[in-house]
């Protein structure tokens, strides 16, 4: 049986969801987007109301919701703020390798207090000369009796320098490559942890890139996730969870940009009538209209795979692409219905157009997607 309906408590998280957006992020977005400051205020309202940390299971504290919840309420926020969605987003992708992997003493020790009171974390995975090739990471953990010193450094980390909790990959086995690297739970304010520079990002603005440095930082051994070498595997198990998010936020900001060229082109009279009522316009509404919704299919598929335990690696990445990739053709084709007004800051398309850029980008690029669909889709091939 097939049935998209949304029961009740899905159209109410739905609602709240889209109020916050609406209320708390939308006014906020162009101060954020222009200034240097990080949005603590809104992050801070989120969690109040339970946006934050609710996909951290019940039994630590979290509002257990599904991954059809969370990305229902994803979209919402990304419609907001994509940026300021980042910030929470990011936060999750951190979370899940620990409500994955994690011990149940670290669940409780970690998890429990970002359901308390407001917090970020973050994931520390891609390096210098180790982004797509995540595999070729440098930074380095040695044991040293019941503790890891790390060091070495990564880069473009969201939520780097305003982060509580760090999981950072590590390779305790050199030689052993890919099957060498280990995660750690790393608190943040940890000595020998080093916040560097703050990047200077085109879009999502509201959100903190950083990098990072580990100067002989060193970790308990009860902070390894897993076991060690199992760090690669944790990473990608994450990212086949959190990528489907990301597809939502893709859908998150084509919406917001078809709604804004709606409004638009009914009101913009050009030769005498509303330029909606041009074919050239409504056929393009149409267009952005269909792949909108085929996105968001897309994305919820991911979900329901992932609430059911099934396999969703493939499907995950299809969302991932296909949502971020819809979410830069539609603030393009949206900005050029808008024409010189689209293009002008006083409007929020340009935003949109440089916020969706980066979707295509992070949590994998849109290559590396491809890559793990066509490898799955095609197969071995003898
Ligand atoms: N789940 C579990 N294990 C997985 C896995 C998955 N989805 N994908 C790969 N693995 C395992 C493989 O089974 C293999 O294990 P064994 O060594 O035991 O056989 C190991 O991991 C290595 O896998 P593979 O050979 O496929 O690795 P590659 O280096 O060829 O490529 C890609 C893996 C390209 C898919 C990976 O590096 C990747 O996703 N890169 C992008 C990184 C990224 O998204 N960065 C964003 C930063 S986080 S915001």
């Amino acid at each position: 049986m097939i049935d998209f309906s949304l029961n009740e408590e899905q159209k109410a998280l739905q609602q709240m969801a889209h109020e916050f957006a609406e209320k708390e992020m939308r006014p906020r977005a162009a101060e954020y987007d222009k200034g240097e400051a990080h949005p603590d205020d809104v992050i801070k309202k989120a969690f109040e109301v339970g946006l934050i940390s609710c996909d951290i299971p019940e039994e630590y504290g979290g509002g257990g919701l599904s991954h059809l919840d969370t990305v229902i309420i994803s979209e919402e926020l990304a419609w907001g703020c994509v940026g300021m969605y980042t910030s929470i987003m990011a936060s999750s992708l951190a979370f899940t390798p620990i409500i994955l992997f994690g011990t149940e003493e670290q669940k409780k020790k970690y998890l429990i207090p970002f359901t308390e009171k407001p917090g970020l974390s973050s994931f520390c995975l891609t390096e210098r000369e180790a982004g797509s090739d995540a595999g070729a990471i440098k930074t380095k953990a040695e044991k040293k009796g019941s503790e890891y010193v790390i060091n070495g450094s990564k880069c473009f980390i969201t939520n780097g320098g305003v982060a509580d909790l760090y999981i950072v990959f590590a390779n305790t086995r050199q030689e052993k490559g890919i099957r060498g690297i280990s995660a750690f739970i790393v608190p943040g304010g940890t000595p020998g942890l080093v916040i560097g520079k703050k990047e200077d990002k085109m879009g999502h603005r509201a959100s903190n890139t950083a990098e990072l440095f580990f100067e002989d930082m060193k970790v308990p051994a009860e902070n390894l996730l897993g076991s060690e070498g199992m760090g690669f595997k944790i990473a990608m198990r994450t990212l086949d969870q959190t990528r489907a998010p990301v597809g939502a936020g893709g859908v998150g900001v084509a919406r917001a940009a078809l709604e804004h060229a709606i409004e638009f082109t009914k009101t913009r009279v050009q030769f005498g009538k509303p330029i909606a009522l041009f074919q050239n316009t409504s056929f393009k509404l149409a267009q952005m209209a269909m792949e909108v919704n085929a996105a968001r299919h897309l994305v919820w598929h991911a979900a329901w795979l992932m609430d059911r335990g099934e396999k969703c690696g493939k499907e995950s990445a299809m969302a991932k692409c296909f949502g971020s990739d819809v979410a830069m053709r539609t603030t393009v084709e949206a900005l050029q219905l808008l024409g010189g007004y689209g293009y002008m800051k006083d409007y929020p398309m340009e935003k949109l157009m440089r916020d969706a850029k980066l979707l295509q980008i992070y949590e994998g690029t849109n290559e590396i997607q491809r890559l793990v669909i066509a490898r799955e889709v095609i197969g071995p091939i003898k």
